[in-house]
C-alpha cells in the first residue's frame, strides 16, 4: 500500500453552456463534497478542485444561434453554474475555468511537451468542408438524413431520432449547418494521441493494480482495453479552442477533451502558483476524479496517458465515477428541459439545499441508473428528516430549555437501557468512515440517519416528559446523554448536510468539532449553555409537491407539441417547386356525403372557368355538407384526376389538420373571384 499525505479531489468540469441540474449534482458534485468535507473534518490535507469546461463545437453552435460570441456565453453560464454551486454548499476551494489566462497557457505547454517527446503522431484525413464559409465542419455542423430511419434533420455524429451514433460520412444528402450548402471533402491534418501504444501500461495499471476501483468504473476500462485502443485526435479545425502551439496549425485548436481535463491542474495553478506542484506531480499525493459514467472513458485512459506522455505528473489512485440519475422516470434532458435546474429549485424551496443534498444522496446512481420524484423527495424529507432526525433535536433541545433552562444538566447514574444505547451509537464512526472510504455515500447517510434513530427511540422510550413529574435526576441524565447524541449528530452529518450541522453547531453552542470526536460522549459539558432551538426541517406540503409535477407535465406538453411541429416540417423546396403548384380558389356549387365512405365529401365548385368534382376525406369534420354551399375554398387545380369510388375528382381541398388530427377547411377571410391563384 502506497502512503499518501494529502488528497487532490477533482470533479468533473462542467460545459458552461447551461445550467447545472439535480443529475450533475447527484452524480458527481454532493459524492464530492461529502468526501471533501469527511476529509477536512478529519483534519487532512485536501485541495478540492473545480471549474467550467468552456470550450467545445455546441457552446459555438449556441452562441450561433443566439447571435452572441462563444465567450458571451460561458460568461453567462460559467456566472450562473458557479452561484448554483455555491448555494448549494459545494466547498470547492478553486472554482475556475478553462478560458482563462493561467488555462490556455499551461494547456499550450503540456501540448507542447507532448509534442516535443514525439508523443503524438500527425495523420491526415478527409474532412468534411464548407467552400460557401471556408470552414471544415464539426461533425454537429453537419445535417443530413440518417441512414438508419430516415430523419432529415440527424447530425454528423448523431441522429436524435432513433439515437444511432454517426459518422458525418454516413449521412445521406449532406449539408453544412452554417450555410447550408453542401460540403465537400477536403485533406486536413491533425494531431494524434497514439493510444494504441499506451496499452500495454493502462492494461496493467488498470486491470492488475486497480481491481479496486467500482465495478462499472473497470468493466468500462476492461471493454475499452479489450477493444484495443486507437489513436485520437487532439486537435480540431474551429476557431474556438485554444490554438494548437505548433507551427503550420494555424485555424486549428487543442480538442475539448485534451484542454478540459488540463483544466483541473491549472485551476489549481490559479489558486496556488507557488505550490500547485506539490497537488499534481508529488508521488504522496493522492489525485482523485469524480464523474459521472459518461466520462470514464477520458478520465482513465486519455488523461492518464496525456500525463504519462508529458512524464511529471502523477496518475489517479481512484475514479469513483457514478451512474446517471432520471427524473420521473425519463432520462433528464438539457434540450428537452426536462430537468429540475438548481436555481429554480431554490426560488421555490429557499433555504431547503440539504434536503435536495439528502435526497440526492439517498438516491444516489451509485451502482445502476436511479430516480429522482417529487413524490420520493416529499416523503424522505417529511417521513426522514422532518420526523426522525429534526423531531429528536427538537425534542432533545426544547426539553433541555424547558426543565434546565437550556443548561446542559448533570449525568447520573446510567442505566442498562442507557448502556445500550451508548453501545449501539459508538459503532457509528466506524461504520461511517468504513462507508465513506469505499465512496459508499448513500449507505454511509444511512449510518448517520440511523444515529438520529437512536437518539428518537432514546427519548419515546425513556420519556423524559413524564419522567419530569417524579425524577429529575433521572431526566437530567436522559437528556445530558440525548444532547450528546445531537452533538454527534452535528459531527456526522456535517458531510452530507453542511447548512444543518452548521445550525445545529449553533444551537447546541458549540465552538468547532472534527471527526475525531465522533462517537464520544463528552462533547458537551455540564453546565454548558445552548443556544436558541430552532426547527431544523420542516414538512413539505402536498401543494408545494403538485406544483413541482404539473410544472413537469407542462413540460412534457410543451414538448410534445414541439416534436409535433418538428417532425411535419419536411425538406425545402425551392420557388420553382412551389410554383408547380397551382392553388385556386373557388365556390362551393352543391357538398354532399358519398354513399358508403364515411369519410368522403363530394364538393361541385366553380372554379371561375368551369365546374369541377372534387373529393375530400373532411366528412366526419362536416357533418352538415349542405352548409358549406356558397362558401369558398382553396384547391390544388392541377393535381392528377384521379377516380375514388368509382367518382372522378379533379384536384385536392384544403384544409388544415389540428394538434388532435381535426380537419378545418382553409377559406379566404373575403370573397375573392372564382379561379383567383394563392401564392
Ligand atoms: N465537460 C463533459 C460533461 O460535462 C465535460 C467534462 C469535462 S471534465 C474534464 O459531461
Ligand atoms: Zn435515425
Amino acid at each position: 500500500m502506497k502512503e499518501f499525505n494529502r488528497t487532490t479531489v477533482t470533479s468533473a468540469l462542467p460545459y458552461a453552456n447551461g445550467p447545472v441540474h439535480i443529475g450533475h449534482l447527484a452524480g458527481v458534485y454532493v459524492p464530492a463534497d461529502i468526501y471533501v468535507r469527511y476529509l477536512r473534518l478529519k483534519g487532512e490535507e485536501v485541495l478540492f478542485v473545480g471549474g467550467s469546461d468552456e470550450h467545445g463545437v455546441p457552446i459555438t453552435i449556441k452562441a450561433k444561434k443566439e447571435g452572441v460570441t462563444p465567450q458571451d456565453i460561458v460568461n453567462r453560464y460559467h456566472t450562473i453554474i458557479k452561484k448554483s454551486f455555491e448555494d448549494f454548499g459545494i466547498s470547492f476551494d478553486v472554482y475556475s475555468r478553462t478560458t482563462s489566462p493561467t488555462h490556455k497557457e499551461l494547456a499550450s505547454d503540456i501540448f507542447k511537451t507532448i509534442y516535443e517527446k514525439g508523443g503524438f503522431i500527425e495523420q491526415s484525413s478527409e474532412q468534411y468542408y464548407d467552400e460557401k464559409v471556408q470552414q471544415f465542419l464539426a461533425d454537429r455542423y453537419i445535417t443530413g438524413k440518417c441512414p438508419h430511419c430516415g430523419n432529415e434533420n440527424a447530425y454528423g455524429d448523431q441522429c436524435e431520432s432513433c439515437g444511432t451514433s454517426l459518422n458525418p460520412t454516413d449521412l445521406i444528402n449532406p449539408k453544412s449547418a452554417i450555410s447550408g450548402s453542401v460540403p465537400v471533402m477536403r485533406e486536413t491534418k491533425h494531431w494524434y494521441l497514439p493510444l494504441d501504444q499506451h496499452e500495454a501500461w493502462l492494461r496493467k495499471w488498470i486491470l492488475e493494480d486497480h481491481k479496486e476501483w467500482k465495478p462499472n468504473v473497470y468493466g468500462q476500462c476492461k471493454s475499452w482495453l479489450d477493444m484495443g485502443l486507437q489513436p485520437r485526435a487532439v486537435s480540431r479545425d474551429l476557431d474556438w479552442g485554444i490554438p494548437v502551439p505548433v507551427e503550420g496549425a494555424e485555424g486549428k485548436v487543442l480538442y475539448v477533451w485534451f484542454d478540459a481535463p488540463i483544466g483541473y491542474i491549472s485551476n489549481t495553478k490559479e489558486l496556488l502558483p507557488d505550490s500547485w506542484e506539490k497537488w499534481w506531480k508529488a508521488e504522496d499525493t493522492r489525485l482523485l476524479h469524480f464523474i459521472g459514467k459518461d466520462n470514464i472513458v477520458f478520465h482513465c485512459i486519455v488523461f492518464p496517458a496525456m500525463l504519462k506522455a508529458e512524464g511529471s505528473y502523477i496518475l489517479p489512485e481512484n475514479v469513483p465515477a457514478n451512474e446517471f440519475l432520471n427524473l420521473e422516470g425519463d432520462k433528464i434532458s438539457t434540450s428537452r428541459n426536462w430537468a429540475v435546474w438548481l436555481h429554480e429549485y431554490l426560488e421555490d424551496f429557499p433555504g431547503k439545499q440539504d434536503v435536495l443534498r439528502y435526497v440526492l444522496t439517498a438516491n444516489a446512481p451509485e451502482t445502476k441508473d436511479n430516480d429522482f420524484t417529487w413524490k420520493d423527495f416529499q416523503a424522505r424529507n417529511n417521513s426522514e428528516l422532518v420526523a426522525i432526525y429534526g423531531n429528536f433535536i427538537n425534542r432533545a433541545l426544547v426539553l433541555t430549555h424547558k426543565f434546565f433552562d437550556g443548561k446542559v444538566p448533570a449525568l447520573g447514574e446510567l442505566t442498562d437501557y442507557d448502556k445500550q444505547t451508548l453501545e449501539e451509537f459508538v459503532h457509528v464512526k466506524t461504520d461511517v468512515e468504513k462507508l465513506l472510504d469505499n465512496f459508499r455515500f448513500r449507505d454511509a447517510q444511512k449510518e448517520a440517519m440511523n444515529l438520529a434513530r437512536i437518539g428518537n427511540k432514546y427519548l419515546a422510550d425513556t420519556e423524559p416528559w413524564k419522567v419530569a413529574k417524579t425524577d429529575m435526576e433521572r431526566v437530567a441524565t436522559i437528556m445530558h446523554l440525548s444532547l450528546q447524541i445531537a452533538a454527534n449528530l452535528a459531527i456526522a452529518f456535517e458531510p452530507f448536510l453542511p447548512f444543518s450541522s452548521e445550525k445545529l453547531r449553533c444551537m447546541l453552542n458549540l465552538n468547532s468539532f472534527d471527526w475525531k470526536q465522533l462517537g464520544h460522549t463528552n462533547l458537551l459539558k455540564t453546565g454548558d449553555q445552548l443556544g436558541t432551538p430552532e426547527l431544523l426541517f420542516e414538512k413539505i406540503e402536498d401543494i408545494t409537491i403538485e406544483v413541482q409535477v404539473q410544472k413537469l407535465l407542462d413540460t412534457k406538453k410543451a414538448n410534445e407539441a414541439a416534436a409535433w411541429k418538428a417532425n411535419s416540417v419536411k425538406p425545402n423546396i425551392s420557388f420553382e417547386d412551389f410554383q408547380k403548384i397551382d392553388i385556386r380558389v373557388g365556390t362551393v356549387l352543391d357538398c354532399q356525403k358519398v354513399p358508403k365512405a364515411d369519410k368522403l365529401l363530394q364538393f361541385r365548385i366553380a372554379d371561375g372557368i368551369e365546374e369541377r368534382t372534387i373529393l375530400s376525406g373532411i366528412a366526419a369534420y362536416y357533418p352538415n355538407p349542405e352548409e358549406l354551399i356558397g362558401a369558398q375554398v382553396c384547391f390544388i387545380a392541377n393535381f392528377e384526376p384521379r377516380k375514388l369510388r368509382g367518382i372522378f375528382s379533379e384536384g385536392m381541398i384544403l384544409s388544415a389538420e389540428d394538434a388532435d388530427g381535426k380537419l378545418v377547411l382553409i377559406q379566404p377571410k373575403s370573397t375573392v373571384s372564382n379561379g383567383a391563384e394563392v401564392k
